[in-house]
């Protein structure tokens, strides 16, 4: 396919070179991101785009965007969550939304888990304490541990099941909350997360962004999760009132928290920094070369199949393929 006749899309946050350099095999590429006048590119070439290459929060993709994208066909974004689409309003305006599920769920379990143990045995911590030189003067204090701990999953999807699989490896027991109960599950179900909170003392979320779940996890939860609660956050940073649990961790309402997600990334708030027993991470779940790969490869492949005139491989819930009605 010539340059000419390749249809455009646009970038609107950078992506890694192994899918970047497929998409310019393919497609005639626009860099909005890149742009210092966003507006006039979108005036220039606005009308000629057919699809989206979604990735990273440098511009969301919502009415605003699909008004300047008259002829928007698909958004493929990069990543299973997809809170910086408004794929409600795509959905109402025929745009197809695609996310990645699945190729990174291992991925992000695997940190979820290693995050737990970081959290719960201090490592970052010890590791700060040996280079300080301070083993030198006595042993490190001992720490909580995951032995006694009874473990609650907010969130029991894709992700959270294979975070799930891999602590019944740890022999604890396992408890989840959700909308639904998952009848194909033999862990306890809890409809109300605070019941959840008071029976367990640890709780990892991997629950989706946006309306429905923000701030779910706040003082309420914390404080039925009791002193000896940890918190684990690898879904989406907004699950959390992040206020109300730097409160919670300052006045030992709960005893720790581990943390790869924020509410307003890549900014993390300055007092949950001057705490030193908790664990945070920029946001590195699905973060190796070789998921990041499978997570761009599926990316490329929904724009492909869908202007060779498949379908989209991984439709969001919001915009389903076959269209409906
Ligand atoms: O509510 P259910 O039964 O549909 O369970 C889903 C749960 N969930 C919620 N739980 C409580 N309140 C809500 N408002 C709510 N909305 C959704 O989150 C389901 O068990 C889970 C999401 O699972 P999946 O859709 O399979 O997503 P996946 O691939 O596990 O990724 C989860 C999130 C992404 O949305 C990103 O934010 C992050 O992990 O990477």
């Amino acid at each position: 396919m010539t340059a000419s006749n390749a249809p455009d899309i646009i970038m609107t946050g950078p992506l890694m070179a192994y899918a970047a350099d497929q998409l310019r095999s393919r497609f005639t590429v626009h860099e909005l991101w890149k742009a210092d006048d966003r507006a006039a590119m979108l005036r220039e070439i606005g009308a000629r785009v057919r699809g989206v290459a979604g990735g990273g929060a440098h511009v969301r993709i919502d009415g605003a965007l699909f008004d300047a994208l008259p002829n928007l066909q698909l958004v493929a974004n990069f990543g299973v969550g997809y809170d910086n689409v408004d794929a409600v309003e795509a959905g109402r305006r025929g745009i197809i939304v695609t996310n990645t599920p699945d190729v990174l769920s291992d991925e992000v379990a695997d940190l979820a888990v290693g995050l737990l143990l970081a959290t719960i045995r201090q490592l970052p911590q010890v590791d700060r304490y040996l280079r300080a030189g301070k083993w030198l003067e006595k042993a490190y204090p001992l720490t909580t541990s995951l032995r006694t701990r009874k473990i609650g999953i907010v969130g029991l999807g894709r992700i959270g099941k294979a975070v799930a699989h891999r602590l019944e490896a740890f022999g604890v027991p396992i408890a989840y909350h959700g909308r639904t109960r998952q009848p194909d599950v033999a862990y306890r179900f809890y409809p109300s997360l605070v019941e959840m909170a008071a029976d367990v003392d640890t709780l990892v979320s991997v629950a989706p962004g946006g309306a429905a779940t923000h701030h779910m996890i706040g003082a309420e939860v914390f404080k039925a999760l009791g002193p000896n609660g940890i918190v684990v956050n690898v879904g989406r940073g907004t699950v959390i009132d992040e206020q109300a649990l730097v409160e919670a961790l300052t006045s030992g309402t709960i005893l720790s928290a581990g943390l790869d997600v924020f509410e307003d990334e890549p900014r993390v708030p300055a007092a949950l920094m001057a705490l030193d027993h908790v664990v945070l991470l920029p946001h590195v779940g699905s973060a190796s070369v070789h998921t990041r790969e499978q997570m761009g490869q599926l990316l490329v492949d929904n724009l492909k199949s869908w202007f060779d005139d498949k379908g989209p491989l991984t439709p969001v819930v919001e915009t389903p393929w076959p269209k409906r009605g």
